[in-house]
């Protein structure tokens, strides 16, 4: 017979529980008061990074053996949801810390991680991952950016684009085409490039539809001359790696999307019962319960998916089989489910709010606005149905 803690499986930990109280506190104290400015004033959200690092918070997925705050990859959701809660920007902060030095953390020497890592965890520096190009979108296999080999050197040149957090990371990870002939079965190999290495470059912020708190930019590469030990692993690894770090962090925006439709749904709830019309609150009208209803459902159904795959990526990281976890199917799909249940709610919410749902005064269009993006990135999500498709449980 099983007992009450077999079932403990599902449902996060007391642990993750109070780690998301404490989350919460603070994204509201400190990131909430900002995130209406830096949407409209479309500038980077340094009160977050602020309160974020003070409270170790920046980049918790980082192992405690590097000084780290050794989060695993559930609790690393839960900081990402209750930031995206208030300000999905923000929560661009702890994620794409991750994205970017995941690479690093799954393929990296013992040098590398320890130089890397170390001033990451500290709130010293960011992290970018560089693997789009202007003409290599979903078909990242296209990147036409080289690295040659000279004597102890590697020399990297080419653009990178849609770049989170560009200019503002001290650190990228850069997939390079390594060798031509062999393209994505061994022909590309991924870097670490620093923002100060000569020749690195970036772009103008890209003017977005929501995000707008975290910039976008191309990265160029110019003539970048960096020493051999920065590359992440074996020569020609580099797509492998790009694919796995994609499969754990897909799931880093499947939180994101969770955090930032319960913020839509939680203020809309609130709304619902003040706002009168008919003579009564618009909430006790069951057209409107409905609406609600089909939210809340949406959004749970989400997260169970969503920490499912979390706790898949946990297993893996802690040395379990991939392929047995199916971590790649799992990634795609909550990812993918996530972010479509995030716009349809983050658009409900706004139609609950009626005209004030349309206006800068109520922050529900910029949900909206910024839920769009959680379907578009890190994948489409017509990609993650090509990733599902083939990696079937
Ligand atoms: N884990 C480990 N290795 C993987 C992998 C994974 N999840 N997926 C692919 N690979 C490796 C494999 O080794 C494969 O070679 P073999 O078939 O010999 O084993 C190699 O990569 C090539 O894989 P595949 O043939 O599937 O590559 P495709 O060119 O068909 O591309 C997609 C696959 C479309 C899934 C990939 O290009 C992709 O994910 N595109 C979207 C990129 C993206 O998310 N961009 C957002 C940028 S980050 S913000």
């Amino acid at each position: 017979m099983a007992g009450a803690a077999d079932f403990d499986l599902y449902r996060p930990s007391e642990e993750h529980e109070m780690l998301r109280d404490s989350v919460r506190s603070l994204a509201e104290a400190k990131i909430a008061p900002f995130a209406a400015a830096v949407d409209e004033e479309a500038r980077f959200p340094q009160e977050a990074l602020d309160a974020l690092v003070a409270n170790d918070l920046h980049a918790v997925h980082v192992p405690e053996s590097y000084g780290g705050a050794g989060a695993d990859a559930l609790a690393t959701c839960v900081v990402i949801e209750e930031v995206a809660r208030v300000c999905c920007s923000s929560s661009l902060i702890p994620a794409v810390n991750k994205l970017g030095s995941l690479p690093v953390i799954l393929s990296g020497s013992e040098e590398l991680k320890k130089k890397y890592l170390a001033p990451l965890a500290k709130g010293e520096a960011m992290f970018s991952y560089c693997l789009s190009e202007p003409d290599a979108g979903s078909d990242a296999g296209g990147m036409k950016t080289r690295a040659v080999r000279d004597g102890d050197h590697w020399v990297l040149n080419g653009v990178k684009r849609w770049i989170t957090n560009a200019g503002v990371s001290d650190y990228y990870t850069v997939m390079a085409v390594t060798d031509p002939e062999k393209k994505t079965r061994g022909g590309v190999s991924a870097f670490v490039v620093e923002k100060d290495d000569e020749g690195v470059s970036f772009g103008a912020p890209e003017k977005k539809l929501g995000i707008k708190g975290s910039p976008t930019r191309e990265v160029y590469l110019d003539n970048v001359r960096i020493p051999a030990d920065r590359m992440i692993g074996a020569e020609g690894t580099g797509f492998a790696t790009a694919m796995q770090t994609l499969d754990h962090t897909r799931i880093t925006i499947a939180a994101q999307a969770l955090g930032v439709a319960q913020g839509a749904l939680d203020y809309a709830k609130g709304y619902v019962r003040e706002r009168k019309q008919f003579g009564k609150p618009i909430g006790d009208f069951q057209g409107v319960q409905f609406m609600l209803a089909d939210m809340a459902m949406k959004l749970e159904a989400a997260r169970q998916l969503t920490y499912a795959a979390a706790a898949r990526s946990e297993r893996v990281a802690l040395g379990g089989d991939g392929k047995g976890e199916d971590l790649t199917f799992f990634g795609a799909a909550a990812k993918c489910y996530a972010s479509d249940a995030a716009m349809e709610i983050t658009t409900d919410a706004v139609q609950l709010l009626g005209g004030y749902g349309y206006t800068r005064d109520y922050p529900l269009e910029r949900m909206m606005r910024d839920a769009k993006i959680t379907q578009i990135y890190e994948g489409t999500n017509q990609v993650q149905r090509i990733v599902m498709a083939r990696n079937l449980p």
